[in-house]
Protein backbone atom coordinates (compact mmCIF):
# COMPACT_ATOMS: atom_id res chain seq x y z
CA UNK A 1 0.00 0.00 0.00
CA UNK A 2 1.27 3.16 -0.55
CA UNK A 3 0.12 7.30 0.14
CA UNK A 4 -0.48 9.41 -2.50
CA UNK A 5 2.73 10.74 -2.49
CA UNK A 6 4.38 7.45 -2.86
CA UNK A 7 1.93 6.88 -5.75
CA UNK A 8 2.86 10.26 -7.45
CA UNK A 9 6.76 8.77 -6.89
CA UNK A 10 5.58 6.16 -9.14
CA UNK A 11 3.89 7.78 -11.90
CA UNK A 12 7.25 9.98 -11.82
CA UNK A 13 9.23 6.71 -12.52
CA UNK A 14 7.23 6.00 -15.12
CA UNK A 15 7.22 9.04 -16.68
CA UNK A 16 11.47 8.96 -16.55
CA UNK A 17 11.13 6.17 -18.91
CA UNK A 18 9.60 8.66 -21.64
CA UNK A 19 11.94 10.97 -21.47
CA UNK A 20 13.16 10.98 -24.82
CA UNK A 21 10.91 9.59 -26.88
CA UNK A 22 8.19 11.79 -25.60
CA UNK A 23 9.72 15.08 -27.07
CA UNK A 24 7.76 17.51 -28.05
CA UNK A 25 5.19 16.28 -26.04
CA UNK A 26 5.80 16.16 -22.35
CA UNK A 27 7.25 12.67 -20.56
CA UNK A 28 4.09 11.75 -18.10
CA UNK A 29 3.70 9.00 -16.43
CA UNK A 30 0.60 7.63 -14.59
CA UNK A 31 -0.38 4.92 -11.94
CA UNK A 32 -3.78 3.27 -11.10
CA UNK A 33 -4.76 2.69 -7.31
CA UNK A 34 -7.45 0.89 -6.09
CA UNK A 35 -8.97 1.56 -2.89
CA UNK A 36 -6.21 -0.36 -0.81
CA UNK A 37 -3.26 1.74 -2.43
CA UNK A 38 -2.35 -1.31 -4.19
CA UNK A 39 -1.13 -0.20 -7.72
CA UNK A 40 -2.87 -1.77 -10.64
CA UNK A 41 -1.13 -0.50 -13.31
CA UNK A 42 1.08 1.98 -14.65
CA UNK A 43 1.45 3.71 -17.94
CA UNK A 44 3.89 6.33 -19.50
CA UNK A 45 3.52 8.99 -22.72
CA UNK A 46 4.50 6.91 -25.79
CA UNK A 47 6.36 8.49 -28.56
CA UNK A 48 4.23 11.07 -30.71
CA UNK A 49 0.61 9.68 -31.87
CA UNK A 50 0.85 7.06 -29.62
CA UNK A 51 -1.28 7.14 -26.35
CA UNK A 52 -0.45 9.59 -23.92
CA UNK A 53 0.38 8.27 -20.07
CA UNK A 54 -3.47 8.26 -18.93
CA UNK A 55 -4.53 6.13 -21.82
CA UNK A 56 -1.80 3.40 -21.21
CA UNK A 57 -2.02 3.06 -17.94
CA UNK A 58 -6.10 2.51 -17.93
CA UNK A 59 -5.71 -0.23 -20.95
CA UNK A 60 -3.03 -1.94 -18.52
CA UNK A 61 -5.80 -2.01 -15.96
CA UNK A 62 -8.55 -2.73 -17.67
CA UNK A 63 -12.31 -3.57 -15.87
CA UNK A 64 -10.30 -2.64 -12.44
CA UNK A 65 -10.54 1.12 -13.37
CA UNK A 66 -13.55 1.50 -12.37
CA UNK A 67 -13.93 3.64 -9.23
CA UNK A 68 -9.89 3.66 -8.99
CA UNK A 69 -8.00 6.78 -8.33
CA UNK A 70 -5.60 7.47 -10.78
CA UNK A 71 -2.61 9.33 -10.16
CA UNK A 72 -0.72 11.32 -12.87
CA UNK A 73 2.18 13.80 -13.08
CA UNK A 74 0.31 15.99 -15.57
CA UNK A 75 -3.31 17.37 -15.95
CA UNK A 76 -5.31 15.15 -18.38
CA UNK A 77 -5.27 16.44 -22.00
CA UNK A 78 -9.24 17.99 -22.59
CA UNK A 79 -8.44 18.25 -26.57
CA UNK A 80 -8.08 16.11 -29.42
CA UNK A 81 -4.39 16.49 -30.59
CA UNK A 82 -3.03 13.50 -32.55
CA UNK A 83 -4.93 11.21 -29.82
CA UNK A 84 -8.43 11.54 -28.56
CA UNK A 85 -8.84 13.70 -25.23
CA UNK A 86 -7.80 11.56 -22.26
CA UNK A 87 -10.48 13.18 -19.88
CA UNK A 88 -13.00 11.82 -22.00
CA UNK A 89 -11.21 8.26 -21.67
CA UNK A 90 -10.78 8.70 -18.08
CA UNK A 91 -14.99 9.02 -17.47
CA UNK A 92 -15.60 6.09 -19.51
CA UNK A 93 -13.30 3.89 -17.45
CA UNK A 94 -15.09 5.04 -14.49
CA UNK A 95 -12.15 6.63 -12.54
CA UNK A 96 -13.61 7.76 -8.98
CA UNK A 97 -10.43 9.94 -8.21
CA UNK A 98 -8.09 11.82 -10.05
CA UNK A 99 -4.88 12.89 -8.71
CA UNK A 100 -2.33 15.56 -10.70
CA UNK A 101 0.93 17.15 -9.82
CA UNK A 102 1.07 20.02 -11.86
CA UNK A 103 -1.85 21.64 -14.19
CA UNK A 104 -0.64 21.84 -18.38
CA UNK A 105 0.23 25.23 -19.38
CA UNK A 106 -0.46 24.56 -22.97
CA UNK A 107 -3.07 26.85 -23.85
CA UNK A 108 -5.36 23.77 -25.32
CA UNK A 109 -5.41 22.09 -21.92
CA UNK A 110 -5.05 25.01 -19.16
CA UNK A 111 -7.35 24.21 -16.57
CA UNK A 112 -10.01 22.03 -19.02
CA UNK A 113 -8.64 19.01 -18.57
CA UNK A 114 -9.44 19.60 -14.58
CA UNK A 115 -12.87 21.19 -15.04
CA UNK A 116 -13.71 18.71 -17.16
CA UNK A 117 -13.22 15.78 -14.59
CA UNK A 118 -14.95 17.58 -11.68
CA UNK A 119 -17.96 18.67 -14.26
CA UNK A 120 -18.25 14.84 -14.70
CA UNK A 121 -18.15 14.24 -10.86
CA UNK A 122 -14.90 13.07 -10.82
CA UNK A 123 -13.02 13.64 -7.37
CA UNK A 124 -9.76 15.70 -8.67
CA UNK A 125 -6.82 16.22 -6.25
CA UNK A 126 -4.09 19.01 -7.41
CA UNK A 127 -0.55 19.37 -6.30
CA UNK A 128 0.33 16.03 -5.10
CA UNK A 129 4.41 16.21 -5.26
CA UNK A 130 4.27 18.88 -7.62
CA UNK A 131 7.77 20.28 -7.22
CA UNK A 132 9.57 16.94 -7.88
CA UNK A 133 7.48 17.02 -10.52
CA UNK A 134 7.86 20.62 -12.13
CA UNK A 135 11.37 20.22 -11.86
CA UNK A 136 10.91 16.60 -14.00
CA UNK A 137 8.54 18.96 -16.46
CA UNK A 138 10.99 21.65 -16.24
CA UNK A 139 11.38 21.90 -19.91
CA UNK A 140 7.88 21.06 -21.11
CA UNK A 141 6.71 23.32 -18.88
CA UNK A 142 8.62 26.33 -19.18
CA UNK A 143 8.70 25.67 -23.15
CA UNK A 144 4.98 25.85 -22.95
CA UNK A 145 4.66 28.87 -20.71
CA UNK A 146 7.41 31.22 -22.38
CA UNK A 147 7.81 29.62 -26.01
CA UNK A 148 11.29 29.47 -25.70
CA UNK A 149 13.68 26.47 -24.24
CA UNK A 150 14.61 25.36 -21.23
CA UNK A 151 18.60 25.63 -20.95
CA UNK A 152 20.67 23.85 -18.99
CA UNK A 153 24.45 25.23 -19.23
CA UNK A 154 27.11 22.58 -19.41
CA UNK A 155 30.38 22.32 -17.83
CA UNK A 156 32.94 19.58 -17.44
CA UNK A 157 35.31 21.21 -15.08
CA UNK A 158 38.61 20.84 -12.88
CA UNK A 159 38.09 21.91 -8.86
CA UNK A 160 39.70 25.13 -9.71
CA UNK A 161 36.62 25.91 -12.20
CA UNK A 162 39.13 25.50 -15.56
CA UNK A 163 37.69 23.77 -18.62
CA UNK A 164 41.13 23.09 -19.72
CA UNK A 165 44.66 22.92 -19.43
CA UNK A 166 47.49 25.81 -20.13
CA UNK A 167 47.72 24.00 -23.13
CA UNK A 168 44.46 24.14 -24.20
CA UNK A 169 43.16 20.42 -24.14
CA UNK A 170 40.31 19.26 -22.19
CA UNK A 171 40.15 15.58 -23.03
CA UNK A 172 39.55 14.03 -20.30
CA UNK A 173 38.89 16.44 -17.19
CA UNK A 174 36.12 14.04 -16.38
CA UNK A 175 35.67 10.56 -15.93
CA UNK A 176 33.68 7.47 -18.38
CA UNK A 177 30.55 7.85 -16.32
CA UNK A 178 30.04 11.30 -16.08
CA UNK A 179 30.96 11.63 -19.75
CA UNK A 180 28.03 9.19 -20.30
CA UNK A 181 26.06 11.04 -18.22
CA UNK A 182 26.54 13.68 -20.26
CA UNK A 183 25.57 12.07 -23.76
CA UNK A 184 22.36 11.30 -21.41
CA UNK A 185 21.81 15.06 -21.28
CA UNK A 186 22.23 15.49 -24.76
CA UNK A 187 19.58 13.23 -25.33
CA UNK A 188 17.06 14.87 -23.00
CA UNK A 189 17.73 17.86 -25.28
CA UNK A 190 16.29 18.16 -28.79
CA UNK A 191 19.10 21.05 -29.61
CA UNK A 192 22.51 21.72 -28.57
CA UNK A 193 24.59 24.84 -28.63
CA UNK A 194 28.45 25.23 -28.74
CA UNK A 195 30.37 28.54 -29.94
CA UNK A 196 32.42 28.97 -32.99
CA UNK A 197 35.41 28.59 -31.09
CA UNK A 198 34.70 25.66 -29.94
CA UNK A 199 33.59 24.02 -33.44
CA UNK A 200 37.34 25.44 -33.98
CA UNK A 201 39.05 23.55 -31.08
CA UNK A 202 37.25 20.43 -30.67
CA UNK A 203 35.07 20.08 -33.48
CA UNK A 204 32.71 17.75 -31.24
CA UNK A 205 29.92 15.75 -32.88
CA UNK A 206 27.42 16.80 -31.02
CA UNK A 207 25.62 13.09 -31.09
CA UNK A 208 24.58 11.56 -27.98
CA UNK A 209 25.62 7.78 -28.16
CA UNK A 210 23.44 6.17 -25.23
CA UNK A 211 24.05 2.28 -25.87
CA UNK A 212 23.08 0.89 -29.31
CA UNK A 213 20.85 4.33 -30.18
CA UNK A 214 22.62 7.19 -31.04
CA UNK A 215 20.85 10.95 -30.58
CA UNK A 216 20.89 13.61 -33.04
CA UNK A 217 19.91 16.53 -31.43
CA UNK A 218 19.42 19.59 -33.51
CA UNK A 219 23.21 22.09 -33.86
CA UNK A 220 23.30 25.33 -33.75
CA UNK A 221 26.89 27.17 -33.41
CA UNK A 222 26.98 30.83 -32.26
CA UNK A 223 29.05 32.70 -34.49
CA UNK A 224 30.07 31.55 -37.75
CA UNK A 225 31.40 27.63 -38.02
CA UNK A 226 34.66 27.19 -39.95
CA UNK A 227 33.44 25.35 -43.07
CA UNK A 228 35.69 22.47 -43.02
CA UNK A 229 33.70 21.57 -39.22
CA UNK A 230 32.39 17.74 -39.20
CA UNK A 231 29.55 19.70 -37.28
CA UNK A 232 27.13 20.37 -40.08
CA UNK A 233 24.43 20.19 -40.49
CA UNK A 234 23.70 22.98 -38.00
CA UNK A 235 22.19 26.11 -37.54
CA UNK A 236 24.31 29.33 -37.42
CA UNK A 237 23.44 32.11 -35.90
CA UNK A 238 24.44 35.42 -34.00
CA UNK A 239 23.43 38.40 -32.56
CA UNK A 240 20.56 38.56 -29.88
CA UNK A 241 20.32 35.55 -28.03
CA UNK A 242 16.85 36.13 -27.06
CA UNK A 243 15.89 35.91 -30.74
CA UNK A 244 17.35 32.60 -31.36
CA UNK A 245 15.72 31.50 -28.18
CA UNK A 246 12.33 32.16 -29.50
CA UNK A 247 13.68 30.62 -32.93
CA UNK A 248 14.33 27.16 -31.12
CA UNK A 249 10.83 27.22 -28.99
CA UNK A 250 9.28 27.90 -32.58
CA UNK A 251 11.36 24.43 -33.68
CA UNK A 252 9.77 22.77 -30.78
CA UNK A 253 13.07 22.48 -28.85
CA UNK A 254 12.23 22.15 -25.63
CA UNK A 255 15.57 21.81 -24.11
CA UNK A 256 18.82 23.37 -25.25
CA UNK A 257 22.05 22.31 -23.96
CA UNK A 258 24.68 24.94 -24.20
CA UNK A 259 28.32 23.26 -24.44
CA UNK A 260 30.38 25.81 -24.19
CA UNK A 261 33.15 27.23 -24.62
CA UNK A 262 33.30 29.54 -21.74
CA UNK A 263 32.70 32.97 -23.93
CA UNK A 264 29.01 31.19 -25.48
CA UNK A 265 28.48 29.98 -21.69
CA UNK A 266 29.26 33.33 -20.04
CA UNK A 267 27.04 35.12 -22.53
CA UNK A 268 24.00 32.95 -21.90
CA UNK A 269 24.34 33.15 -18.11
CA UNK A 270 24.96 37.17 -17.82
CA UNK A 271 22.12 37.52 -20.04
CA UNK A 272 20.50 35.67 -17.61
CA UNK A 273 19.03 33.12 -20.15
CA UNK A 274 20.17 29.89 -18.26
CA UNK A 275 18.02 28.05 -16.03
CA UNK A 276 19.89 25.36 -15.02
CA UNK A 277 23.62 24.47 -14.88
CA UNK A 278 24.69 20.75 -15.39
CA UNK A 279 28.00 21.50 -13.82
CA UNK A 280 30.11 18.39 -13.35
CA UNK A 281 33.10 18.84 -11.24
CA UNK A 282 36.46 16.16 -11.19
CA UNK A 283 38.48 16.10 -8.30
CA UNK A 284 41.62 17.53 -10.52
CA UNK A 285 43.34 20.71 -10.02
CA UNK A 286 44.59 22.92 -13.19
CA UNK A 287 46.23 25.26 -12.22
CA UNK A 288 46.17 29.16 -13.16
CA UNK A 289 47.05 29.37 -16.85
CA UNK A 290 44.32 26.86 -17.71
CA UNK A 291 41.08 28.26 -19.52
CA UNK A 292 38.08 28.78 -16.98
CA UNK A 293 34.72 27.55 -17.28
CA UNK A 294 33.47 31.41 -17.42
CA UNK A 295 35.03 34.58 -18.51
CA UNK A 296 33.87 37.89 -18.30
CA UNK A 297 31.55 38.06 -15.63
CA UNK A 298 31.51 41.16 -13.24
CA UNK A 299 30.79 40.49 -9.84
CA UNK A 300 33.11 42.70 -8.12
CA UNK A 301 31.12 43.12 -4.72
CA UNK A 302 28.81 40.60 -2.84
CA UNK A 303 26.04 42.08 -4.10
CA UNK A 304 26.97 41.32 -7.45
CA UNK A 305 27.54 37.26 -6.61
CA UNK A 306 25.61 35.01 -8.96
CA UNK A 307 24.01 32.89 -6.21
CA UNK A 308 22.37 29.73 -7.76
CA UNK A 309 20.08 27.24 -5.80
CA UNK A 310 21.12 23.80 -5.53
CA UNK A 311 18.67 21.39 -6.94
CA UNK A 312 20.59 18.09 -7.10
CA UNK A 313 24.39 16.21 -6.19
CA UNK A 314 24.81 13.55 -8.24
CA UNK A 315 28.19 11.37 -7.51
CA UNK A 316 29.71 9.53 -11.09
CA UNK A 317 32.50 7.53 -10.76
CA UNK A 318 35.36 10.26 -9.20
CA UNK A 319 33.58 13.03 -10.07
CA UNK A 320 29.81 15.05 -8.96
CA UNK A 321 27.24 16.62 -11.20
CA UNK A 322 25.81 19.91 -9.61
CA UNK A 323 22.59 21.08 -10.83
CA UNK A 324 22.21 24.74 -10.22
CA UNK A 325 19.72 26.77 -11.12
CA UNK A 326 20.94 29.92 -11.27
C1 LIG B 1 1.33 13.51 -24.21
N1 LIG B 1 1.41 12.50 -23.31
O1 LIG B 1 0.88 11.59 -21.39
C2 LIG B 1 -0.02 13.70 -21.86
C3 LIG B 1 -0.08 14.77 -22.81
O2 LIG B 1 -1.14 16.15 -29.92
P1 LIG B 1 -1.18 15.10 -28.88
O3 LIG B 1 -2.44 14.31 -28.93
O4 LIG B 1 0.02 14.21 -28.92
O5 LIG B 1 -1.21 15.85 -27.46
C4 LIG B 1 -0.10 16.52 -26.93
C5 LIG B 1 -0.54 17.36 -25.75
O6 LIG B 1 -1.32 16.58 -24.85
C6 LIG B 1 0.59 17.87 -24.90
O7 LIG B 1 1.14 19.06 -25.35
C7 LIG B 1 -0.05 18.04 -23.54
O8 LIG B 1 -0.68 19.31 -23.46
C8 LIG B 1 -1.13 16.99 -23.49
N2 LIG B 1 -0.83 15.89 -22.56
N3 LIG B 1 0.60 14.62 -23.96
O9 LIG B 1 1.93 13.39 -25.26
C9 LIG B 1 0.77 12.54 -22.16
N4 LIG B 1 -0.70 13.73 -20.71
ZN1 LIG C 1 -3.89 13.23 -22.98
Amino acid sequence: MIDLEGAMAAARAAAATARLDAPPNPWVGAVVLDDLGEVLATGATAAPGGPHAEVAALRAAGARARGATLVVTLEPCAHTGRTPPCVEAIEAAGVARVVVGVTDPDPRVAGRGLAHLRAAGVEVVEGVGAPAVADQLAAYLTHRRTGRPYVVGKVAATLDGMVAVADGTSQWITGEAARADAHRLRAESQAILVGAGTVRADDPRLTARLGERTYEPLRVVLGAAPAAARVRPCLERSGELGPILDELGALDVLQLLVEGGPRTLSAFVEAGLVDRLAWYVAPALAGPAGLPALVGLATPTMESLRRGRLVAVTRLGEDVRLDVEV
